[in-house]
């Protein structure tokens, strides 16, 4: 029927119009990065084709038949002069799975793939998989490590709420066909592990994150980091950690590893997330390190405090006050695109430079752990300029 055509056919052009949206850089800021107006990717952005049946004989009120939630933590590489990100969808029955966007230029046009993707699944099933870091590994292959969340079935009878998450594991040639390995074996619970793109002394590296509990960081510590001999059969057999947690920080709770670091001339540049806890609940900031060429556990450069925050209607969504990433691209002009979170709801693109990053963690003033180191540090800051002013 026509009013069923024309419908379908709204639906269509509303779809399409979002999807071809040009974005826009926001003037201003710190001058470290950039935002975007817009976000770039939500959970409209899926195709009609995945939520809607479009047959008027069996939906003939052309309603939804599939909602997708959120659009959220994806992973991001660089495939055949593309932005590709590998997106934590999340569909209204609370499942993630995950799917492809592909942007020609990181910012806007971020089109789905037409299927998600199929991943297979370790000897026991999860329930649910989110949250992948991307890998180009030197050995050829590119890794997916992401979550994989189970049912506790210690937890006593009538605790439907109680959890396990371990580091699934998957890898690819062409990000449509994945091979699933053995998730991680460790001692303690795993989640936001991410591979290290070199061998490092002929091993894999992992970071990694220990914690006590599905939600509890406890004594892990902080980001680990670990060798792995054969990521076919990865284990952890000896995990040290390389960012330390510290009271009154932005990381106190916990912290993650983000995306996996970029190589600079400088040292490796990291991404991660941090964790406090106030009034509201949790609050999730990003933050930055850096670590050395030669040892890539060593620490060179810590800036303190977040590096950024959820802003405006970045604080609002599913799980409030929470920015998270796990995917960024470096360009080979040194341009950098992070893809990032907020209230796991929906995904925005920020973009700044390899440079201008090394020179925020190199220059920015570590956290003094203390007001009085804060006010001390200030007052440096405030010396320097004043003389700057007075002999102008
Ligand atoms: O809800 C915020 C984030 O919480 C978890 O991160 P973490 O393990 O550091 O607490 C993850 O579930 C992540 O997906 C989520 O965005």
């Amino acid at each position: 029927m026509k009013a069923f055509e024309d419908k379908a056919t709204k639906l269509l052009q509303e779809h399409e119009e979002l999807i071809t949206r040009k974005n826009e850089p926001v003037e201003g800021g710190n001058g470290i990065f950039t935002r975007y107006k817009y976000p770039a990717v939500t959970a409209a952005h899926t195709p009609v084709f995945w939520r809607y049946d479009l047959n008027e004989s069996s939906n003939p009120y052309l309603m939804e038949r599939i909602g997708m939630n959120a659009a959220l933590n994806s992973g991001a590489i660089k495939w055949n002069g593309n932005y590709l990100l590998v997106l934590r969808m999340e569909g209204v029955d609370r499942k993630s799975f995950f799917a492809v966007a592909e942007s020609p230029n990181g910012i806007d046009n971020f089109r789905f793939w037409d299927y998600p993707v199929t991943m297979p699944e370790d000897v026991i099933p999860a329930t649910n998989i989110y949250d992948m870091r991307l890998t180009a590994h030197e050995d050829g292959w590119i890794y997916g490590i992401f979550c994989a969340e189970r049912h506790d079935d210690r937890a006593s009878a009538g605790d439907l709420s109680s959890a396990t998450a371990t580091a699934g594991i998957a890898r690819t040639k062409d990000l449509k066909t994945w091979e699933r390995l053995p998730d991680l074996k460790a001692k303690s619970q795993q989640r936001n592990v991410v591979l290290h793109p070199e061998f490092v002394d002929g091993k894999y590296a992992l970071y990694t994150r220990p914690q006590d509990g599905f939600i509890d960081a406890g004594s892990g510590g902080g980001i680990g980091w670990a060798l792995v001999d054969d990521m076919t059969h990865a284990q952890v057999t000896e995990e040290k950690i390389i960012d330390l947690r510290y009271y009154h920080t932005i990381k106190e709770v916990k912290n993650g590893e983000g995306p996996h670091p970029i190589k600079t001339s400088k040292g490796w540049l990291h991404l991660a997330h941090g964790v406090r806890a106030c009034a509201a609940g949790l609050r999730y900031v990003l933050y930055m390190y850096m670590t050395a060429l030669d040892d890539p556990t060593r620490l060179i450069a810590t800036p303190g405090g977040y590096f950024m925050a959820p802003e405006g209607e970045e604080r609002i969504g599913d799980v409030s006050n929470v920015l998270f990433t796990n995917g960024w691209i470096a360009d080979e002009d040194g341009k950098v695109f992070i893809y990032y979170a907020s209230s796991d709801t929906r995904m925005h693109v920020a973009t700044s430079t390899v440079d201008k990053l090394v020179d925020y963690c190199m220059n920015t003033p570590a956290d003094g752990f203390s007001s009085s180191a804060s006010v001390e540090t200030l007052k440096k800051l405030i010396d320097k300029n004043l003389k700057l002013i007075a002999n102008h």
